[in-house]
């Protein structure tokens, strides 16, 4: 649950800018891959959780085809477009790309919509590498499904319009993971995501356990020409092997495959499938309660991460470092998300926050001197109403 302090907000933006109350509040959450990066747009395997930081939409309906989105956490800026006419990208300022290039995919989709105005608040932390974007694109959508009783409109359905969006509105060449979990978040568990069937099943995170995130306040640098260039190199590694996707390759017909043309090429490919089969195993080892393999299983995704994927950064390793020698076995984590900054994610009991954080606070510095920020979170469930 996203704390009502968000709620207020978009509902006190909503008054302030429209002179009128909301009818209806809807949330889609951020979320934290708990293993399985970059495998999502190799069809691979993810195991994340929807958190209970996100975007909230106070919104109501218009009868004309003018949509008006006011942004709490942009100085109350207004945005204003309309549905009869074509939906271009501003390019004085990015908030409301977003919300623009979402409701041009949702019309694609062919749904019957009139205009809305629309308040939004959040609370996930931008540049972390958490979701943020995704979690505002569902939620545009769910304000829309909600206002016009879009019941036939899916959450998997809701997932791909915001990658579309994503993908061709906003320009960064994303997988489905962030938008997936955000619209199928389920309370208390983590989702492990099929990302080629897109067929998802809950993993009950066990009794105890808590999930830390730690934002190193590494702003992401580079990471879409980076990010953008890391899926260039899996496909050349996937044309090299004769698949369709990394994910139709073993471990053993990788290794027996020889000629490389591009060492790193070769590097990128291990990572990704590696990492699949260390997400089915965490997958596994969450589900009976094996902390230790969960940890073990952290450890050698960060180092992949590290090592042959190339997108952690020093101070990242740093703090995973600071990080692991707290928990020991008791316990896993490593970096999480796209990449080069962001945030670090733990798994530990409750009974070893208090010390994973002390241990933070008391070793770990970013480059410019700031100390990390801890989040312990829940998981929470995907994108719905909050009346
Ligand atoms: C970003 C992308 F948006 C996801 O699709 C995923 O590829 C992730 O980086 C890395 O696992 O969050």
């Amino acid at each position: 649950m996203i704390s009502p302090h968000v709620s207020h907000t978009a509902l006190a933006a909503f008054d302030q800018a429209f002179g009128h109350a909301a009818a209806r509040l809807v949330q889609a959450p951020g979320r934290v891959n708990l293993i399985g990066e970059h495998t999502d747009y190799n069809d691979g395997f993810v195991l994340p959780c929807a958190i209970n930081h996100g975007t909230v939409i106070a919104a109501r309906s218009r009868p004309d085809m003018t949509v008006r989105v006011v942004a709490a956490d942009y100085s109350h800026t207004i945005d204003e477009f309309r549905l009869d006419a074509p939906i271009m990208a501003r390019t004085d300022t990015q908030w409301p790309n977003y919300v623009r290039g979402t409701v041009m995919h949702l019309l694609a989709h062919g749904v019957d919509i009139r205009g809305a105005d629309l308040a939004l608040a959040g609370d996930v932390p931008q540049g972390a590498g958490l979701s943020s974007s995704a979690s505002l694109e569902v939620a545009v959508i769910q304000a829309f499904k909600t206002l016009y009783r879009l019941d036939a409109l899916q959450p998997t359905a809701m997932a791909k319009i915001a990658q579309t969006a994503e993908n061709k509105f906003v320009g960064c060449a994303c997988g489905i993971m962030d938008q997936l979990i955000s619209a199928r978040g389920v309370e208390e568990h983590a989702l492990l995501i099929d990302c080629r069937s897109l067929s998802t099943t809950p993993v009950k995170l066990p009794a105890g356990l808590a999930v830390m995130i730690v934002n190193s306040r590494v702003q992401r640098g580079l990471v879409d020409s980076e990010y953008n260039l890391r899926r260039q190199q899996c496909e050349a590694a996937a044309r090299h092997l004769g698949v369709p996707a990394l994910r139709d390759v073993s471990l053993e017909a990788f290794e027996a495959r020889t000629g490389w043309p591009d060492e790193v090429v070769r590097r990128r490919a291990r990572h990704i499938i590696t990492e699949n089969q260390r997400t089915l195993d965490a997958a596994e080892a969450l589900k009976a309660g094996d902390l230790r393999r969960v940890g073990q299983l952290m450890a050698q995704s960060h180092a992949s991460m590290r090592d042959d994927f190339e997108i952690t950064v020093p101070a990242i390793d740093q703090l995973v470092e600071i990080m692991h020698a707290e928990i020991g076995d008791e316990g896993g984590c490593r970096m999480t998300g796209g990449g080069f900054g962001g945030c670090a994610v733990a798994l530990v009991p409750e009974s070893k926050v208090e010390s994973v954080r002390e241990a933070v606070a008391a070793h770990y510095r970013s480059p410019t001197g700031d100390s990390a920020d801890v989040y312990v979170c829940r998981a929470s469930v995907g994108a719905g109403t909050l009346e």
